[in-house]
């Protein structure tokens, strides 16, 4: 369309009037006559882009975490990754990944709230000793994917209009780690409202909605969206490594997991989930289940105590394949559910969301939650798959997230789990490490980049490892 033929902000204005009215929403354009142009035009961008029908169907319905659906709910029990023939299905991840058919995923569109972190999460430092951001230490492990495979494995990150430009700005200060800015691609996530407890759309201002990331589900419009799907398969990548921005023990490549997504009898190449074993049953991780044939994620939010704390005849948890929110999907799977029109479910979540009072138009800064955010969740694809493979890892080995301040799931507890695995390799290359005798707890602080080793293994050919690691000793390697 040429700018001539544009609709006039009146004309906009009056289709955005009729579409609001169908569906009781016209208190959006209440502060309309005291708009600039400029504010009108964007109130309208933002109008048009509401899915109004999704939204309504979502207030009908309730979202999946109103009442989950718990008959003939049964564990999964996942393939253990410790326990299959390592060799075998490394050699068929390596071709895969060596054959340019890999792209890795970083889901970072999220607001890093409970960390208390304005910045995108990826710049937030990770590492035990150098400080590293997380976006480096993922890119270095990617950089050394690459060497090591001799592949080019690309690397999508997913942001919010939230952080998107920040995102970009941080990785060009940083040269993109080194691994090129033609490889590594931000794909800009889209929105939803927030509404309040009546289904009204919330104003954040008098001319803007207030607006959230629409969750990490959100990646599969996104993907398809922006062309990647299609991309992705006219370069011939049909594997998605798909990794959350906050875990910096993750293994972005990982050639085991990649031979079983492909090769495993029990795959069916659509998509492949890593677990690790609950450590309590108040761990706040999603937890694989299956009914049927048909495997599914339950959110810790949504399980009723009773099965969150059911026990197995041996005495540990029942539920206990915890999601790390490591995947690899096909992205042959992922052009069928778009095709499909598969609509992710919108769970809901009331939070405090600074607005507009929908009655009397006065801006409010909520103490108590007060709206609806809602999100679809990526692992909603996973019962659409002809069969989903669960594989269960070692914590130590892969799961270390940074997700609050203090306590739990610390950036102090991820260091400490960041340290201990590094001890763990050094330890199966003969190092000796000086260890609590009573708790067994690593004494030293070692920092490994991934750019040293991506696996214990290959740390065991690495020149210049310590003869041991004392009591008290920083190590970077
Ligand atoms: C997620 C899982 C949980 C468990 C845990 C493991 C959900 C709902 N829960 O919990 O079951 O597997 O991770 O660590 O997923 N993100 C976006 N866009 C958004 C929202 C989130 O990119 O709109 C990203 C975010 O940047 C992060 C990831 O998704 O990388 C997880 O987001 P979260 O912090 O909301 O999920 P969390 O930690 O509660």
């Amino acid at each position: 369309m040429t700018t001539a033929q544009r609709p006039s902000l009146d004309e906009r204005r009056g289709a955005a009037a009729e579409r609001l009215q169908a569906f009781g929403q016209q208190h959006l354009l209440r502060f309309w006559d005291r708009l600039t142009d400029a504010a009108r035009s964007n109130l309208l961008d933002e109008i048009e882009g509401l899915p109004l029908e999704l939204l309504q169907q979502a207030c009908a319905e309730r979202g999946p975490e109103a009442k989950p659906d718990l008959r003939d709910i049964e564990p999964v029990h996942p393939i253990v990754m410790d326990r299959v023939d390592a060799e075998h299905f490394e050699r068929e991840g390596s071709a895969v990944i060596r054959g340019n058919r890999v792209a890795a995923f970083t889901v970072a569109g999220g607001q890093g709230t409970r960390l208390g972190c304005d910045a995108p999460k990826g710049t937030f430092p990770a590492t035990p000793i150098l400080r590293k951001s997380l976006f480096e230490v993922f890119a270095e492990s990617i950089g050394a994917a690459r060497a090591r495979w001799s592949a080019r494995i690309p690397w999508l990150i997913m942001t919010s209009p939230l952080n998107h430009a920040e995102t970009g700005r941080f990785l060009a200060a940083h040269d993109w780690f080194g691994l090129g800015q033609q490889s590594v691609h931000l794909i800009v996530q889209g929105t939803l409202p927030s509404l309040d407890r009546a289904g009204r759309i919330l104003l954040a201002s008098e001319g803007s909605i207030a607006l959230n990331p629409d969750g990490h589900g959100g990646a599969l419009r996104a993907l398809e969206q922006h062309g990647w799907l299609d991309r992705l398969a006219s370069e011939g990548i049909d594997t998605l490594s798909y990794f959350q921005v906050d875990n910096p023990l993750c293994k972005p490549i990982d050639a085991l997991f990649i031979g079983l997504h492909h090769a495993h009898p029990e795959s069916s190449a659509e998509v492949s989930s890593k677990v690790v074993a609950k450590s309590s049953p108040a761990e706040k991780v999603g937890v694989f289940c299956q009914r049927g044939d048909s495997r599914f994620v339950m959110e810790y939010s949504n399980m009723p105590q009773a099965m969150t704390e059911a026990r197995d005849g041996a005495g540990g948890l029942l539920h206990r394949a915890g999601s790390i929110a490591v995947h690899v999907f096909g992205v042959p799977f992922l052009q069928r559910l778009v095709h499909q029109g598969h609509g992710l479910p919108l769970h809901r979540a009331f939070k405090k969301v600074p607005c507009l009072d929908p009655d009397t138009g006065t801006p409010l800064v909520p103490t108590e939650p007060n709206a609806v955010k809602l999100e679809s969740f990526i692992f909603d694809t996973v019962p659409a798959a002809r069969r989903a493979l669960v594989a269960e890892t070692t914590r130590v080995e892969e799961f270390a997230p940074i997700k609050n301040a203090v306590g739990d799931d610390s950036p102090a507890t991820s260091s400490a789990l960041q340290s201990e695995r590094a001890a763990q390799w050094l330890e199966r290359c003969g190092v000796p490490i000086a260890r609590d005798p009573s708790t067994g707890r690593c004494l030293a602080e070692i920092e490994l980049s991934p750019r040293t080793a991506l696996d214990a293994a290959s740390l065991k050919g690495c020149a210049n490892l310590p003869k041991r690691v004392g009591e008290g000793e920083r190590i970077t390697l």
